[in-house]
């Protein structure tokens, strides 16, 4: 098969985007080698601007909505063709590694580097970094500035979500605004009407964009066991995420008689194996469940834990399976706290329902691997991604690289060079391929399963 466009990809500097990496890294850097840029936080305001100067130097003009997502724009030989778009995100969990998110972001910017440095696509290009697309700050819904930008419902429960030192989400949102671009930051009070004149505000208009693409690390062990350099994503799992408050009686732990307890940490050990173990019950529909929080009060050596909250985190790409496990596992709850005489208070966080990537999108992937002679896997995704919301209003696809031992959200998340840059060579050739006239229009049928 002919590679079309090997002219312009081998143009694509792996060496660069590795030097953008390491720098980026530095920002936030933990003292066990990771890195902590949570959303709209100081850090992610300083990789912010050093991602910016990079656009720029791209030939990207780079424009803020007012939520905060990033979006560089190069002029196509046609401005009045449907977009080509894409992107992804800077923002990381705690003590993360350094190619979540940021592999596809750098490598998108390299793409415009090379495009532009070319003439340009026939299509106007639009390179997005979304604003907070992880939940490890606030803990509710991730991809928050893609769901702002693709017009989903932002709750005012998420508005209100404060992080550990009891900031609000809407009020962090007016710092980072603040920090960059000057505005007054609102206060507490005033912060909710800001972040909805905010959120409406940057409503984006993808019924312009003829296809979007994201190049991320898979974040697992498929890929590597399969001997694979690189995936082609076919469906994204969606998380169901629960709060529970446990409510037992605080005590002495010296004087009160195991009978007469109603210790909420012990009720919550038994959650937690219980969760574990119903989502083994449909581990064949790839159904994972993880208690990944968990805080327990007065958490002192001499008092019997009173209150506990936990946060649970249940994903498949099997809508079906995924809500038969959510409900096995509430009853499960709701039985070990009437079993122990523990109020509990069950809250929804986020419900969100799995997505199919559009088949035109990932026909040319496909087509692109084959003429740059490499044998692609097609998959699913267990991580969430902002492509997944973009694929609810626009054709989208993501191109995975692997990760070394299946390791993310960890300082030892790594890939190597080559395949980076591998990455980036097949997302070139896929948005040049998307940039010609002749393919089925990938509008025809983006889905959700
Ligand atoms: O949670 C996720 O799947 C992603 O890392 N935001
Ligand atoms: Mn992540
Ligand atoms: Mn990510």
């Amino acid at each position: 098969m002919t590679d079309h466009y090997a002219h312009w990809t081998k143009q694509i500097d792996g060496a660069r985007i590795a030097h953008q990496i390491e720098q980026l890294s530095e920002i936030g850097r933990t003292p066990q080698g990771g890195v902590t840029r949570l959303a709209f936080t100081r850090e992610d305001a300083a990789g912010r601007a050093r991602l910016r100067e990079w656009m720029s130097a791209a030939g990207l003009q780079v424009q803020r909505d007012a939520v905060g997502n990033l979006i560089g724009v190069l002029r196509g030989k046609n401005p009045d063709a449907p977009i080509l778009a894409c992107g992804s995100h800077i923002d990381t969990v705690v003590n993360a590694g350094k190619y979540d998110g940021i592999v596809g972001m750098l490598c998108a910017v390299e793409c415009a580097r090379v495009i532009q440095a070319n003439g340009g696509l026939n299509a106007p290009l639009h390179v997005i970094n979304f604003a907070m697309e992880e939940s490890a700050r606030f803990g509710a819904g991730y991809g928050f500035g893609s769901r702002v930008m693709t017009g989903a419902e932002i709750s005012k429960q998420e508005l209100f979500a404060r992080d550990r030192s009891k900031v609000l989400l809407a009020r962090a949102l007016q710092e980072l605004k603040g920090w960059e671009t000057g505005a007054k930051i609102a206060t507490e009070r005033t912060a909710l009407a800001a972040a909805h004149k905010d959120i409406d505000a940057s409503r984006y208009d993808w019924t312009r964009v003829r296809a979007f693409l994201e190049l991320h690390i898979e974040q697992g062990p498929v890929l590597e066991r399969a001997g694979k350099p690189l995936g082609i994503v076919t469906a994204v799992a969606a998380p169901t995420r629960l709060q529970i408050i446990l409510n037992g009686e605080q005590n002495h732990s010296g004087t009160t008689p195991m009978p007469l307890r109603h210790d909420a940490l012990a009720a919550a050990a038994e959650m937690i194996l219980a969760v574990e173990r119903l989502a083994n019950e449909f581990a064949a529909q790839r159904v994972v469940g993880t208690v990944g929080m968990i805080q327990a009060e007065p958490n002192v050596m001499n008092s019997i834990p009173g209150r506990v909250e936990l946060r649970v985190d249940i994903r498949s790409a099997d809508a079906d399976a995924k809500r038969a496990c959510v409900q096995s596992i509430t009853r499960a709850l709701e039985w070990i706290a009437s079993k122990r005489g523990i109020g509990m208070e069950l809250e929804t966080l986020t419900d969100e329902t799995p997505i199919a990537f559009s088949d035109a999108v990932i026909q040319s992937i496909e087509r692109v691997c084959a003429a740059q002679n490499l044998d692609a896997l097609k998959m699913p995704s267990g991580a969430g991604h902002d492509a997944a919301h973009v694929a609810r209003v626009a054709p989208a696809g993501m191109i995975f690289i692997p990760s070394r031992g299946g390791i993310s959200h960890d300082p030892r998340e790594f890939s190597t060079p080559t395949e980076i840059t591998r990455g980036a060579r097949v997302l070139l050739g896929a948005l040049a391929a998307l940039d010609s006239t002749n393919p089925k229009d990938p509008r025809a049928d983006s889905r959700t399963i």
